[in-house]
Parts: C-alpha cells; structure tokens; sequence
C-alpha cells in the first residue's frame, strides 16, 4: 500500500526519492510529500493531495535540496486524504513516513496530549512522530530513541525516521510492513518494495520482522527483535524484466491482461514431466508432507479468494480431498476447529497482504499440517514463512486490479491439486495425463480468447450507461463470474454482484430489468442444460443477457441476448480461459467510461494494512 522512500547520499537525493514514489504510485495514491534535511541546514517538507506528479510541480516551483531525506506516497487508513494528513509528519525537528496502522493511536494521542504536543493531523501515524520526540528528550541518540519508541507500538508498521539534529542518518524500523534497504557506493537507501530503488542500485538487504536499522551514507548496522546487533544478507538483484513500462499498451492493465499466455507458460515451466506434475516444484519436503493431507483450508483474499474457490472445486472433484476456503480477514479472528491432517494454504500476489500473513502466523499455533503459499513474489514474508512454496511467475503487476495473478494462481492451484491427488493416489485413471496435456496447450487457448478483444470491446457498449450489473456461474465457474464482477466494480465503479445461476430466482431475479445486464459465462459442461433455463428466467423479465459461452454449447443470439462464441477447452481448465473475455470486458467499460484504469479511486496494491 503506501510507498516508503529513503536516502542519505553525498548528492542532492530530491530527484532520486521522486522517481521511488513514482515507482511506488500504484501502491497508494492519495498523497504524497518529502522530507528533506535541506542545505539550509534544517528540516523542510513538500506535501501534496494527489498524484505524486502534484508534489513534483511543487517542487519544481519551490524546489528542496539535501542529501538526506524521506518521501511517501499514501493510502490513507485514518483521516481523510488532504495535505495536512499527507506524510512526513513532523515533531519538533524529526520527520517520519509510515506504513501501517498504529491501533492503539487514540491512546498515545492522549497521552501525548497530555505532555502538551499539539496534533496537526487526525492520521495514526503523528502518534509515532510525537512519541519518538519524547523518547528522544531521553535518550539523545535518535536510533536509541526509535527503539524505545516502538516497543510502545501496537500494530503494523514500516517506518522511516531523519533528523535535523542528526543529520548523518535515516533510521527504520519494520514490524507488519516490509521494508528493503538499497545498498550504493557511499550512498544508501531504503524503501518498501525494492522496485522504487532499482534506478540507484542493485544490491538490496531486507529487513526482517521486528528489525530496527540505522542507515548511514558508508555504513548499514542493523538490530533483531530482541535487540541483538544482526547482519541480514545483501543480495544482488538482476532480473531486468520488471521495467514499470506499458510497451505498446494504453494501460498496465491491458498490458497484463495480454501477457497471461506468456506468464502462464513461464509459470507451468519446469514443473511438468511428459505426463505428470512435479511433485517437487512446491520444495523438496512436498511429497512426504503431501502424502498426508487429508483435508485443504485455504485462506486468501479478494481475487486470490477466488483463486481459491475455484481450486476447491478441483480439489473435491479431482482429487477428492475436502477443502474448505475463506477469507482471511475472517478466519483470522474465528475460532477456528483443525480438521486433523489438514494443509493451509496461502494464495497472494504480493506475500504481504496483511489480513492472509496474519492468518498464517495464527494458523502456525492451531496445529495445521503445515502451510504452502502460492505467490507472486519470492522474496516475500509469505513466501520467507511458508513450509513450501509455489511461486507463480506473473512478473511484476502494476494494474491495481489484478489480471495475470489470477490466472497464474490457478495454474499454481490446478498443480497443487494434481500433486496432491498423484502422491495420495485419489486421481482417477488418466486424469493427470490428460490434464497436463490440456495445460500444455493453455497458453495457445488463451492466446485465442485475447484474440477476441475487439469483439468484447463492442459488447462493452451495452454497459457504458448502466449502473448495476449481474454476473452468474455455476460450478467452477461461479467464482469467476466472482472475479468478474469485482473486476467490473474495480474499475468502472458499476455495481456488480455475482451469484450462483440456481440462486437467481431465490431473489436476485427481482433485481432484473432492462437496465440490469447480466454476465454469463457457460461452458459446455453437464451444467449447461441447468443454465439456459436460468437465463430463460432473465429473458423472461426483459434483462439483456451477455452470454460466453462454448462453441459447442450450440447458443445463438436471439433479441436481448448476445452470445460471444469461446475457443472449446477441456472443461476443468475452464475458468482459466473464461476469466480473459470477463477482464476484458471490464477494462472496455472502464476506457468508456474515463476512469483512472490503473489506479481505480480508493484502492491500492499490495494490501499491506489491515
Ligand atoms: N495509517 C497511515 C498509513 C496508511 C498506510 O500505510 N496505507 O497503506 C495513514 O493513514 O496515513
């Protein structure tokens, strides 16, 4: 969520923390400022409601230069998104940007009161800016200060920390929100995601939970949990193939929705043998732990939610193990009863979503099997705490509604119910071969449904002047109409909701007039039968009805309902190929309409708050 930027340097740093938050802009876009310990030898800051391009011109008028400096752009939790709730937040002669939400804010903010500090934002995060200048009265020294500071804290947080009476250093502290620091030549830097500093380096050194480091131009000393000096590994990065660019595409979005035969092909390589999954591909320990599951709980959230509910369908079906799936803001704060023998499963982006990482550091004390993350990002807590991982290789996604993510998770999440059905034997005579064959030619079918793009991009017509929207499924595909209709929420800001097609006619049928399209996605399924009568409910009431639907599913277009023709796929990779014509569909209706495609209002990627 929000971006975190830091430098201390030998040259001007202004130019270097504005490029971070840019790359860091489609984490958290409300605000953004920077504080820097300028030339004039004090603290000065320039802060901005909006796009970071709002800071840059106010700098370029009123530019601020110093070699030491902090900058963030932000996802407001507490208090609306304005220049006075903008971060750096000041206290006396310090600066502090945060990431996370600090619970137990009102406390503190009391506290601080009463000690006569004067609060000039209503955000979380002036709590940590006062207390630390308390600490600082003490203590003197500004890192010894931090870590006083936050053993008062509850809650979550990436913090950055400068100085105008100690100028030499940017100091940090991580506990719930990563934090990576950028190693240079006499020169060094810090961020939340290594991506806004790949312009001024390739060394990096992330920080672990609970650390506190101290950030000089030549030296880096860092502190564990416990206090205990540490040294974290510094790693070289080089994979080059992340560059934040749209190539030939309007948007990121598009961009990624056109790279999913390439990203689903990167994702199935090196894990399939000529008929067989690879067990290993989820670690070395997969097969004896897998030899032993007995039950699935999978905990995500939002479009990994979907992910998951679309692999319990395969799990049950496939390879006949229970599987229950929920939310992780849910399971999180349930009492939770543990089947014996049951496996938990992870499934984000990012590794860093909040709510999912905190289901799993509570799943660790219930007494699960173990634990398996599927995720984008190999470097990530999730990735770092997990027993075994699948690493889907979706690259970078910078679209704040995520496309290629999903459909390389399910990829993840097909192999991890064939790995599971082949050690435990459940899978059915031939399936595996057949279905690995049928994965081979994935990327090609996809290739066909993106070739559909400017037909869906005239269906999307029929949505331009509409406000509400249905989305059904049955089966397997229900979850993806899911994802379909948070989609077309996302990003065209159009009410959609998305039921099971046998639920219409419990009540949502009352919803449909000819003002409420209905999505359908229907493959040539033993369910097929079940659903044409379902949309003969809607025609019946005048609702306009879009339907994809299976070449073979022999459905014509009559009035009122417009038939889009889908390659033919075998019927469990379905809601792979279906998902494509419903992203589509949502970024069209999202280009007509003029919203921000990318960076849709209120939202951030990477949900690394609560
Ligand atoms: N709670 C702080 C920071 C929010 C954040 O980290 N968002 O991702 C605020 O509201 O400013």
């Amino acid at each position: 969520m929000c971006g975190i930027v830091g430098a201390v340097a030998e040259r001007n740093v202004t130019a270097i923390l504005l490029e971070g938050l840019k790359r860091l802009e489609y984490r958290g876009y409300d605000s953004a400022g920077v504080a820097l310990f300028t030339n004039a030898g004090k603290l000065e800051r320039m802060r901005r409601p909006g796009k970071v391009s709002e800071l840059e011109q106010a700098l370029a008028g009123e530019p601020l230069v110093g070699r030491l400096g902090i900058a963030h752009t932000r996802w407001a939790t507490h208090g609306a998104p304005c220049e006075r709730n903008a971060h750096p937040h000041f206290s006396g002669d310090l600066a502090v940007v945060h990431n996370g939400i600090i619970e137990n804010h009102e406390v503190l903010r009391e506290q601080l009161k009463a000690l006569g500090y004067v609060f000039t934002s209503d955000t979380d995060t002036e709590v940590i800016a006062h207390l630390l200048n308390h600490k600082l009265k003490d203590h003197n020294d500004l890192t010894v200060a931090l870590k006083a500071t936050v053993k008062e804290l509850h809650g979550a947080y990436g913090l950055a920390v400068i100085s105008a009476s100690q100028p030499d250093r940017l100091v940090a502290a991580r506990s719930g929100s990563p934090l990576v620091i950028g190693l240079g030549l006499g020169e060094n830097f810090l961020a939340s995601d290594q991506l806004a500093l790949r312009q001024v380096t390739d060394r990096f050194m992330y920080l672990e939970e609970g650390d506190i480091a101290e950030i000089r131009r030549e030296s880096v000393q860092i502190w564990d949990v416990d206090g205990r000096t540490v040294e974290r590994e510094a790693v070289q990065y080089r994979d080059g193939a992340e560059a934040a660019d749209k190539g030939e595409f309007r948007h990121f979005m598009l961009k990624e929705i056109h790279e999913q035969p390439a990203v689903v092909q990167r994702t199935l390589e090196g894990r399939l043998s000529q008929n067989q999954v690879l067990v290993n591909a989820f670690g070395p320990q997969a097969a004896e732990l897998f030899a032993k599951v007995r039950n699935v709980q999978i905990v995500a959230c939002g479009t990994s939610y979907h992910a998951g509910m679309v692999a319990r369908y395969w799990l049950e079906e496939l390879a006949g193990i229970p599987c229950q799936v929920e939310v992780a803001s849910e399971f999180r704060y349930r009492k939770v009863v543990v089947q014996p023998d049951t496996l938990f499963v992870t499934i984000s982006q990012s590794g860093e979503t909040a709510d999912t990482l905190a289901a799993l550091r509570n799943a660790k004390e219930l007494g699960f099997l173990g634990s398996l993350a599927i995720c984008n990002v190999s470097i990530s807590s999730l990735v770092r705490e997990s027993d075994l991982t699948l690493l889907t290789q979706a690259g970078r996604e910078i679209g704040v509604a995520s496309t290629k993510a999903f459909t390389t998770q399910l990829v993840g999440l097909l192999l991890l119910t064939l790995s599971l059905g082949q050690v435990r034997g459940t899978l059915a005579e031939g399936v595996e071969a057949t279905l690995v064959e049928e994965l081979r030619r994935l990327p090609t079918r996809l290739g066909e449904a993106l070739a559909m793009d400017s037909t869906v991009e005239k269906v999307a017509e029929l949505f331009a002047d509409k406000n509400h929207t249905l989305f059904l499924g049955r089966g397997a595909q229900y979850p993806v109409a899911m994802e379909g209709s948070l989609k077309l929420k996302e990003i065209s800001y159009i009410h959609a909701e998305a039921y099971p097609a046998g639920e219409l006619k419990h009540g949502p049928l009352a919803l449909v007039d000819d003002d409420m399209p209905v999505v359908t996605v229907a493959p040539n399924n033993e369910l097929l039968e079940k659903l044409k009568s379902n949309l003969q409910e809607v025609r019946a009431r005048g609702g306009q009805l879009i339907v994809f639907a299976d070449e073979k599913a022999g459905m014509t277009n009559g009035e009122g309902t417009h038939v889009i023709n889908m390659p033919h796929i075998h019927d469990t990779l379905s809601p792979i190929l279906y998902t494509i014509p419903l992203q589509l569909l949502s970024y069209y209706v999202a280009v007509l309409k003029g919203t921000d495609v990318d960076q849709p209002r209120n939202l951030a990627k990477s949900v690394t708050v609560e």
